[in-house]
């Protein structure tokens, strides 16, 4: 599947903008009313946006089930005798889109595009009735998995283990989108960099009709809009000899341009489809993990797509600002902690030299995680009950549909399978190989890497040796040893060191960070006060540089962001370095000056 783009044959429209908007009637989709009636305007919605906090109202905002989006759309005129298909960026959990009265496709997993071809169904010039069914539900069908409860009252409340608000609806863009009836359907695509100065691309295309290799023509241009490599066929190799490498901090992107052209091969091209590509190296070796032959070390943060209002909607005001605040800090890199971004993040990662570890929505694999969920003792994580072959499924599918949305990004060096699973339990190994051996046959270059958490320590943990590289994420000093830094320094170190002396992977610290309430201050370790956020960053950082398996740090979190209500958190999680609206807490001038180098001022 290609994302949509515009170009001088293929149109796109966004459909972004205020949707009508209702509960779904019943949680029976099948139910027609819930799709064939016309929705009044009495309630609307942006999209993209999570639909949760936008309203006002609880009922809307903890709602379990199904929602609908509705709008009227008009078939551009001039698409007439074009393919025309509609997309979504991604609906949370659960899609299901009607065009007028036929159901047309849906689609399970809340962060990954899926789109359908309507020409059958719409004529241009025509206006159409577009009715998208969202449903919230996490089950133990679904990644990430969740379990429903019905309560005294009857109400249905959604649970589930992982540590951020369930956002669900339209948070990323929706497109109507035309190409030729002869088009280009796909252009799988490697790059790669081999000593340091040579380019070599692999392609391979598929059309929406065989063809004739001499019908398509692919072009490599650089930056300068110059052809460096040429080739006909629908799969094979370009070479160049000498290429401007994409590196960390000096990103240099080449366009792969790819046509279908006529039957005699002239000039007259029916289909064209771009795609921007970056050469650079990525190697795993002994404990050091290199970008194009240098070690590379990782500064950054855990993230998430979070923000006031619209939750978890794509904002690209929001992007750019996270993406200033983090150069500015001399953060090199982030993790897509807990699901996959908005492609938009990825494709300004690519642009400026941001380097990504790109994660599942695997998150949550532990029922021992959040005692008191369902009472008493927690039952096993893997059992046919709880997390079966069928999440496994699931989150195969994650894994298919993540890889092959993000395979041509430069920026991705990494694969994150999950984080925080029940890797010390019984039937951890069996459900992680075959996903393990799933990711690696599809993208056999990237390393893969999981973030594990205390209960792996490296003695109970089942599933390390899997993978490149070891993601750790430790609250020595928060959720332990709560307010004494001296007695967490030396725990950390000891299993740091007992991590490098076990399997000899590059460690990275994908996770460490305190709670900390912006404007509280105090003498001494006193937790939840920005000294004592700066102080147990210090302390980490001194014990990082004292382990040399350690190849970066990312802190937890980039910004405070929403949860479920725990008596944990206080209006979500406060262990951003910034507050929920990016105001800095004093973490980011000691994390600058480490970072950067330089003298922040506070
Ligand atoms: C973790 C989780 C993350 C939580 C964080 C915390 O280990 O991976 O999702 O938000 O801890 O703050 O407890």
């Amino acid at each position: 599947m290609l994302r949509p783009q515009a170009n001088a044959i293929r149109e796109l429209l966004s459909l972004d903008g205020v949707w009508n908007f209702q509960l779904a009637a019943s949680t029976d989709f099948e139910s027609e009313t819930t799709w064939k009636n016309v929705i009044s305007s009495k309630l609307q919605v942006p999209v993209p946006a999570s639909y949760n906090d936008v309203l006002a109202d609880d009922g809307i905002k903890d709602h379990v089930g199904w929602v609908t989006y509705q709008r009227f759309v008009t078939v551009p005129r001039g698409w007439a005798g074009t393919r025309i298909f509609i997309r979504l960026d991604a609906a949370t959990h659960q899609g299901r889109v009607y065009v007028n009265d036929a159901f047309v496709t849906e689609h399970v997993g809340g962060y990954t595009p899926f789109e359908a071809n309507i020409t059958h169904l719409v004529s241009a010039g025509e206006k159409v009735r577009l009715t998208i069914l969202v449903n919230n539900e996490l089950t133990w069908d679904t990644i990430p998995p969740g379990k429903i409860e019905v309560l005294e009252n009857g109400k249905r409340k959604q649970n589930y283990q992982h540590d951020f608000f369930n956002y669900a609806g339209l948070a990323r863009s929706v497109w109507l989108y035309s190409t030729p009836e002869l088009a280009i359907s796909d252009v799988a695509v490697t790059a790669d960099l081999v000593e340091n100065k040579t380019g070599i691309v692999n392609f391979e295309l598929e059309s929406s009709q065989p063809l004739p290799e001499k019908r398509f023509r692919v072009s490599l241009l650089d930056e300068d809009e110059v052809a460096v490599a040429q080739a006909t066929g629908g799969k094979g190799q370009l070479t160049v000899q000498s290429v401007t490498p994409w590196a960390p901090g000096a990103a240099y992107l080449y366009r792969l341009r790819v046509e279908i052209v006529s039957e005699d091969a002239a000039a007259d091209i029916i289909d064209v489809y771009e795609l921007s590509i970056g050469f650079r190296s990525i190697k795993v070796k002994g404990n050091k993990f290199y970008i194009n032959e240098k070690p590379f070390y990782f500064t950054g943060f855990g993230k998430h797509e979070d923000s006031p209002v619209r939750g978890k909607g794509h904002d690209a005001a929001f992007m750019i600002h996270d993406y200033r605040l983090m150069k500015w800090m001399g953060a090199n890199s982030f993790r897509t902690s807990h699901y996959p971004y908005a492609e938009e993040v990825l494709d300004y990662a690519d642009r400026h030299g941001v380097v990504v570890i790109d994660e599942t929505a695997a998150v949550g694999l532990h029922l021992g995680i959040n005692g008191g969920i369902f009472g008493g003792k927690q039952p096993p994580t893997f059992s046919p009950d709880t997390i079966n072959e069928r999440t496994r499924e699931a989150h195969a599918q994650n894994i298919r549909e993540l890889i092959t949305r993000d395979k041509h990004h430069p920026s991705v060096v990494m694969w994150s399978l999950t984080n925080e699973p029940a890797a010390s339990e019984e039937g951890a190994r069996e459900y992680f190989e075959p996903l393990v051996a799933l990711a690696r046959q599809l993208d056999p270059h990237r390393p893969m890497c999981y973030s594990n958490m205390i209960h792996s320590s490296p003695d109970a943990d089942r599933i390390a040796d899997l993978f490149d590289v070891v993601g750790i994420n430790r609250y020595y000093g928060w959720y332990t040893q709560t307010g004494d830094l001296e007695a967490a320094e030396i725990m950390l170190e000891k299993e740091l060191r007992g991590w490098a002396a076990k399997y000899g992977q590059p460690l990275i610290i994908t996770e460490y960070g305190t709670d900390t309430v912006a404007g509280l201050h105090a003498v001494g370790d006193v937790p939840w006060s920005e000294e004592y956020q700066c102080r147990f960053l210090d302390m980490y950082h001194r014990v990082f540089d004292r382990v040399d398996s350690v190849i970066g740090e990312h802190v937890w979190n980039f910004a405070d962001f929403q949860c479920p209500p725990r008596i944990v958190r206080v209006d979500g999680n406060k262990k951003g370095v910034f507050t929920r609206d990016r105001k800095p807490k004093g973490a980011v001038h000691l994390l600058r000056t480490r970072w950067t180098g330089e003298k922040s001022q506070t």
